[in-house]
């Protein structure tokens, strides 16, 4: 018995050590193949529309991501990148997790609700240098590159990327997108580059008050924001319920994990 179990043993240090071998600490980076995605954005705020903002990733992955060094960034109206917002410590780093099944709440500000969601107990906020609010018990995804200003969502149409950190100026090199959303319209002319990058579609707009929610479980078809999305009732840092008929039950046909993003590698 005792030989058997130190034979276990003995399997399960070489395993885990072949594994080392084959799995550097690189490889537990934020990679465009992990299932890591944006699932919830409110971009349609009642009231104050700016502060209250936010947006959710969830790992709908097996393993645990690193999002140490990954960038999110958004479109402006005019179809140029706005700022790009970098989290902290540095790829490859491990101080930042996001686990499998995890839903992280990042709010533009995550300040006391001077109107409802109130996002002061958020993750993370997004931050840029000057006239921010800053919650300091909130941590930052900081601005490092483009204009010096907040995410701002447009309520007429715009986009998220998240991408892994390896390319930190916008235009975002589309080898490094790890996913995407659009919704609404952009105006003329077309989308930016990056947005080939992502669903070629965009998910329809949401009214006042509704937020837009992925597909469970963090389901990404990788055509078309149209598919993966729905129109609910915000839930900021909690799974995503439909609060409406939706049209989650009928899939569009799904291009597989990582086909979008290799078809545009250089
Ligand atoms: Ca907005
Ligand atoms: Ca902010
Ligand atoms: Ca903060
Ligand atoms: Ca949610």
């Amino acid at each position: 018995m005792a030989r058997s179990v130190l034979a276990v043993a003995a399997v399960t240090v070489l395993t885990v050590t072949g594994l080392h071998a084959m799995f550097p600490e690189e490889a537990s980076a934020l990679e465009v193949w992990n299932r890591v995605v944006f699932n919830e954005i409110y971009y349609y705020v009642p009231g104050f529309d700016v502060h209250n903002e936010y947006v959710e990733l969830i790992n709908a992955g097996g393993t645990p991501s690193f999002l140490d060094g990954a960038v999110i960034t958004d479109e402006g109206d005019d179809g140029m990148p706005e700022g790009v917002f970098r989290f902290p410590g540095v790829r490859g780093g491990h101080e930042y997790p996001i686990q499998p099944g995890e839903i992280l709440l990042i709010a533009v500000d995550a300040v006391p609700g001077e109107i409802e969601p109130d996002l002061s107990d958020a993750d993370w906020e997004f931050w840029h240098p000057g006239d921010d609010n800053d919650n300091p018990d909130v941590p930052n995804i900081s601005l490092v590159s483009g204009a010096n200003a907040d995410v701002a969502l447009a309520n007429s149409g715009d986009g998220l990327l998240l991408a892994t950190g390896v390319d930190t100026t916008a235009a975002i090199e589309c080898s490094t997108v790890v996913d995407g959303v659009n919704w609404g319209e952009v105006a003329d002319p077309v989308p930016i580059g990056w947005t080939v990058c992502v669903d070629q579609e965009f998910a329809e707009l949401v009214p006042q008050g509704n937020s837009l929610g992925r597909c469970a479980p963090g389901i990404d078809y990788n055509a078309t924001s149209a598919g993966d999305w729905f129109m609910m009732i915000p839930t900021p840092g909690e799974p995503n319920l439909p609060s409406y008929p939706s049209d989650c039950s009928s899939p569009v046909a799904e291009a597989s994990w990582g086909t979008i993003k290799a078809r545009y590698r250089p």
